[in-house]
Formats: structure tokens, sequence, C-alpha cells
């Protein structure tokens, strides 16, 4: 069943509970780059189901929500209360052509815009971050809760790259059993360093 707007923002919210957004959204990038290291563009572009993202559409789509993120901030620090126009992102992994995007270069244009909105947020009066906009499905959103949305959002598609990855490498048999009981992180970096 599909969580309502409700329930999306709880469980977002959830992976950030008690830590600086900005300090998370920061670290993102080299993350990415860090999950990637050394696995082909093919695997990268591999779908883990026929309905599921690969890897490489969940960057392209961090990537293009950083440009939404950045023109909602500054649509809103120019015009505080304006409507903030939900977006329908599986069409836009169609309409974008997502499956041509180049995973890497998606990580370098992500890293480049979230460096530039962050910049934006560090020159922020306290006022300002306090200023808000009415989302279509989620009602009144403030420049502090958006912030705080993106980092959660950052941790949730982070985690679902590390399954993706994780999955792939026993599907394919390429460990030793012994690694097989290794979950997440750990089973990640097994998986970059026997490539
Ligand atoms: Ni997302």
């Amino acid at each position: 069943m599909k969580e309502t707007p409700q329930q999306y923002t709880e469980r977002i919210l959830g992976y950030v509970e008690g830590k600086r957004p900005l300090v998370v959204q920061a670290a993102t990038a080299k993350k990415l780059n860090r999950l990637i290291k050394g696995i082909s563009t093919a695997e990268l572009r591999r779908r883990p189901a026929p309905e599921k993202w690969s890897v490489s559409e969940i960057i392209a789509h961090l990537a293009d929500a950083e440009i939404v993120g950045g023109f909602r901030l500054r649509f809103i620090l120019g015009s505080p209360g304006a409507p903030i126009v939900a977006y329908d992102q599986d069409k836009w992994v169609t309409s974008g052509h997502y499956d041509q995007r180049d995973p890497r270069k998606s990580v370098a244009h992500f890293c480049v815009l979230r460096e530039a909105n962050i910049a934006l947020l560090k020159t922020l009066t306290p006022e300002q971050w306090k200023h808000y906009g009415m989302h279509s499905e989620r009602g009144r959103e403030s420049i502090e809760h958006i912030v705080r949305m993106f980092a959660g959002h950052d941790v949730n598609h982070l985690q679902q790259i590390e399954k993706i990855l994780a999955h792939s490498d026993l599907k394919f048999g390429c460990k030793r059993p012994l690694d097989q009981a290794l979950v997440g992180q750990r089973l990640v970096k097994v998986r970059l360093k026997s490539t």
C-alpha cells in the first residue's frame, strides 16, 4: 500500500532525527561516489526489478530533485507564502530519459547543485529560515522543514542504493560464503574490495 504524504514526511524526517541536516546534505555526494566506485555503468543502469529504479536512475532523480529544491528555496525566499507545485517523479524518469544518464555525471551534477544550494542556505537570516511555501499535497512547508526533508531524502536513497548493490552481489554469487552474513554498508565495502 502506498504511504500517505503524512506518512512519507514522518518516515523521511525519521532518517535524520537528532542530526544536523546541512551536515548530512554536505556528505551525500561523497557517499554516492564511494558507493558506485568500481562498478560498471551497465551494472548501475540495471534495474533490480522491472518496476524499480536502477542505481543510475536514483542518482539522476537526486540530481533533478536538487534542481527542484533549489528552485523552491529561491522561490519561497523571493515570495514567502508562495505555492509549491508537486511534480510526478516517475514521469520525470521517462520524460527525462534517466535510463540514458551517466551515473558518474549525475553525481557530479548533484554535487555542484548541492554545493550552490548549501552556499545559499548559509547566508540566510534566522527569519528567512522560517519562511514557508504552500505545498500542493503536504501544506505549509518552511525552508527549515524543506532542508531537513532533503537531508532525509538523501539518506533514504543512499540506503536504497546500498540495498540494490548488496543484493545484486548476492544474486551473481561472486562472494565467499562467509561474506554473505554481512549486510548493508559492510557488505558493499567487501564487494568493492573484490572488484
Ligand atoms: Ni526520492
